[in-house]
């Protein structure tokens, strides 16, 4: 049999001869993005998973604003903060179980923290004291990823593998609207539903990659549709509903790991915060569209809903807000105290064999402290 002859092979003359290989219609995403809170379906949910939702929303937003406090008291270097986007935060690590992997990016240290890691060790990165702060082992966290899109070709992988070996383990890789335009997100995505890896893709589109709006690098429908043409299902959902968000990670992570292969879902939400406390978002974008996500908080939503049934008695707030004072102290104390460093780490961990480059800038380094040292005497 000839190239040309297979099945599905390009044949130039009408009438044409493609048919898409796998139906399309069952991956597209809905219209709509998927909601619970505000509609009826919210009356089905859980009343322990909404308690648990609020009070790590409540955490999750105390641990942004004192993380940001500490940048401008230079106790951390940089902070991309997630407030206003601690549903997708949140939700992302309660739908994994113990031997699952997250594979978060820089903005996800609330996901990090919320599936286990150590408050002050998830902000070891951005303090600049250490290349990964926590062992990623430990909670099955991999490192806070900066260079955009390159966590989820490793998340593939970890799935793949973990497939390969017989191990019941799934992955669920964060990255945001700008990361999708990048060539590790298409790499990723291809090679996972080729594979029918056990990974999930959770796309925070946030509206904004810096100062650049969605619309500006992207003309896909949606991020969602994305997935379509990868052979994944796309989902929409509301990236503020975090009962919305938790079912629908929580159903492609139960696909997932029945053998179903991965899936895409898209979470719109918005990034309340300017990029970085480095960034001035005013330059880019007006108060009032800002207001208007304001209207529209994660933790706004989910207290309406808890009132509404009647869950959400005082004590209740209140525990959620010590709860939250106590870590945000405990932030503050730990945060205040200067790490012990030794500046000829920063060579450690580059290369497994040390390049003649580094080894000389090592030496000189060596040199600078020791002289150093001698005059201190
Ligand atoms: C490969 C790579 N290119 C460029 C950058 C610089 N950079 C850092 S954050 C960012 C924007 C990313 O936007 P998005 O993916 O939407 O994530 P968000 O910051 O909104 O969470 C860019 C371009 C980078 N970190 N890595
Ligand atoms: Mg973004």
């Amino acid at each position: 049999m000839t190239v040309m002859e297979q099945r599905g092979a390009y044949r130039p003359t009408p009438p044409p001869a493609w048919q898409p290989r796998t139906d399309p219609a069952p991956l597209l995403p809905d219209a709509e993005p998927h909601r619970v809170l505000g509609t009826e379906a919210a009356a089905q949910a859980d009343p322990e998973l909404l308690r648990r939702l609020y009070a790590q929303l409540v955490l999750g937003r105390r641990y942004n604003a004192q993380a940001t406090a500490l940048t401008k008291q230079g106790r951390l270097a940089v902070y991309p903060s997630s407030t206003g986007q601690e549903a997708c935060e949140v939700a992302a690590a309660l739908v994994l179980q113990e031997r699952d992997w997250l594979f978060p990016s820089y903005r996800d240290t609330l996901a990090a923290v919320a599936r286990g890691v150590d408050p002050v060790e998830a902000l070891t990165l951005l303090r600049g004291d250490w290349h990964t702060g926590y062992d990623p082992h430990e909670h099955r966290v991999a490192p806070l990823c900066t260079p955009l899109a390159t966590q989820l070709p490793h998340a593939v992988g970890l799935a793949h593998a973990a497939r390969l070996k017989g191990d019941d383990v799934v992955a669920l890789a964060l990255v945001g609207d700008g990361g999708t335009s990048e060539g590790d997100f298409h790499e990723a995505l291809n090679f996972a539903a080729v594979w029918q890896a056990p990974v999930v893709f959770l796309v925070q589109n946030n509206g904004f990659a810096i100062s650049v709006p969605l619309a500006k690098q992207t003309a896909a429908p949606s991020l969602a549709h994305k997935a379509v043409g990868y052979g994944m299902p796309g989902r929409l959902v509301d990236g503020n509903d975090a009962v919305a968000v938790h079912e629908v990670l929580g159903d492609a992570v139960r696909h997932a790991r029945a053998g179903g292969g991965p899936t895409l879902v898209e979470a719109v939400t918005y990034r309340i915060e300017a990029h970085t406390n480095a960034d001035d978002a005013t330059r880019y974008r007006g108060d009032a569209e800002v207001e208007t996500w304001r209207e529209h908080d994660p933790i706004l939503l989910l207290e309406r809903e808890l009132t509404a049934r009647g869950l959400l008695d005082d004590e209740t707030k209140q525990a959620a807000r010590d709860a939250a004072e106590t870590l945000a102290a405990d932030l503050r104390a730990r945060m205040n105290q200067d790490a012990t460093l030794d500046p000829m780490d920063l060579f450690a961990h580059v290369y497994a064999e040390p390049t003649p480059q580094l080894r000389e800038q090592r030496a000189l380094l060596r040199a600078e402290l020791e002289a150093e040292g001698e005059e201190g005497r």
